[in-house]
């Protein structure tokens, strides 16, 4: 529930990595609490919001979740620009997509702004006899790029909650204080609305 006089903050959050990894798996599963074992690939791009109240604020989240960009990546900075978070994920059994997942990282740095908050998420961590990269090897990437690491799994729902909690606290935390009397309803609003049908 939004209280009166929290702050309400509304942010763009963009999920980002390579195909497969998990993305759509992931935001279904914190905005509608489902996993599917044979998710359907991404068709350009889906969009999602999902309200979070925090005891300092109320955030509203657009979540864009994209496809395409892993193989036609002229189109990521349509996606990114104007994010507040960006997410990049990659899986835990693949160490390739962990090779890329460093590249968003570094395409997300060349964009130079200092508040995005920035989160890298090892997906698939039910995964673990399949492992090809190890925990700590994310977390020191993430801890030399000033992002906030952890390890998910969209099957068994580890930490995703606490992924978004984490990245709304510090979105509340990097956000102005301002009062709204603006009451927004705290259930889940999911919308996944196919924007437009790309060839990706
Ligand atoms: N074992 C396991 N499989 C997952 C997990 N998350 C996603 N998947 C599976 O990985 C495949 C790709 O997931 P998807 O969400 O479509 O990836 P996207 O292309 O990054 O959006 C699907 O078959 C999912 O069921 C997870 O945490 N654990
Ligand atoms: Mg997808």
């Amino acid at each position: 529930m939004s209280r009166p006089g929290n702050k309400i903050i509304q942010a763009k959050l963009v999920l980002l990595g390579d195909m497969g990894t998990g993305k759509t798996s992931l935001v279904l599963r914190f905005v509608k609490g489902q996993f599917f074992d044979h998710q359907e690939p991404t068709i350009g791009a889906a969009f999602f919001t999902q309200i979070l109240s925090l005891t300092e604020a109320t955030v509203k989240f657009d979540i864009w979740d994209t496809a395409g960009q892993e193989r036609y990546h002229s189109l990521a900075p349509m996606y990114y620009r104007g994010a507040a978070a960006a997410v990049v994920v990659y899986d835990i059994s693949s160490m390739d997509t962990f090779s890329r997942a460093k590249k968003w990282v570094e395409e997300l740095q060349r964009l130079g702004n200092p508040n995005l908050v920035m989160a890298l998420v090892a997906n698939k961590s039910d995964l673990d006899s399949r492992r090809e990269v190890k925990n700590e090897e994310g977390e020191q990437f993430a801890q030399d790029n000033a992002m906030f690491f952890t390890e998910t799994s969209a099957k068994n729902a580890n930490n995703i909650n606490e992924l978004f909690y984490e990245i709304a606290k510090r979105l509340a935390r990097a956000s102005p204080s301002k009062h709204s009397g603006m009451n927004l309803n705290s259930e889940t609003q999911s919308r996944a609305r196919k924007l437009f049908c790309c060839t990706g």
